[in-house]
């Protein structure tokens, strides 16, 4: 009598589909991670921008009270040359200007600004390991403007406000940094 033996063979393992979902799942992921990196990075770029619009505003403003200090600009000359504030012997142009060269006066937003020197922020040494040489490593500010106003603080005779604004664009965010600042005639 032969018997017949039956085997029932079960199949382990992954069918197409659990595959597939397992792989949907894992994509999803890895594409939050991927969301959060660069986050992070644009993040760290802010920072950075944040902190150089901070810095040149804060440069703008010091050439501004070292021209008064050193009796390069007289008070009159502490304006801006047109517009709320201004008067034709103020130096101070009206509007956002990009970051460039300061030019012979020493002073930021002026009319002898070398446009054709654009400001830069130097983050290396470059090959021959020596800052301030031609092949250092530098980062572009064309993202950058500064605008300079000047007005005259009412009731205070000798004392002005001098506000300092920085638009600059991080990746698609456009950010603002602004600066008040007051200045007296006689230091
Ligand atoms: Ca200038």
């Amino acid at each position: 009598m032969r018997r017949t033996i039956e085997r029932v063979t079960k199949q382990t393992g992954f069918t197409l589909l659990e595959a597939m979902i397992a792989m949907v799942i894992l994509s999803f992921g890895i594409l939050s991670l991927a969301t959060v990196y660069a986050q992070g990075i644009q993040v760290a770029s802010i920072t950075q921008f944040d902190y150089i619009a901070e810095k040149k505003a804060e440069e703008a403003v010091e050439t501004i009270f070292a021209a008064r200090d050193s009796k390069l600009l007289a008070w009159t000359n502490i304006r801006n040359v047109t517009g709320t504030g201004g008067a034709n012997d103020g130096v101070f142009v009206v509007g956002a200007l990009p970051l460039c060269a300061a030019g012979p006066d020493g002073l930021y937003g002026t009319a002898d600004d070398l446009t054709s020197v654009p400001d830069v922020v130097i983050i290396g040494p470059g090959p021959d390991k020596i800052l301030g040489t031609a092949d250092d490593v530098v980062m572009s500010l064309t993202n950058m403007t500064r605008t300079i106003t000047i007005v005259d603080v009412t009731g205070e005779a000798g004392l002005r406000q001098i506000t300092i604004t920085m638009n600059y664009t991080v990746g698609h965010l456009n950010r603002q940094y602004t600066l008040v600042s007051f200045i007296a005639e006689f230091s």
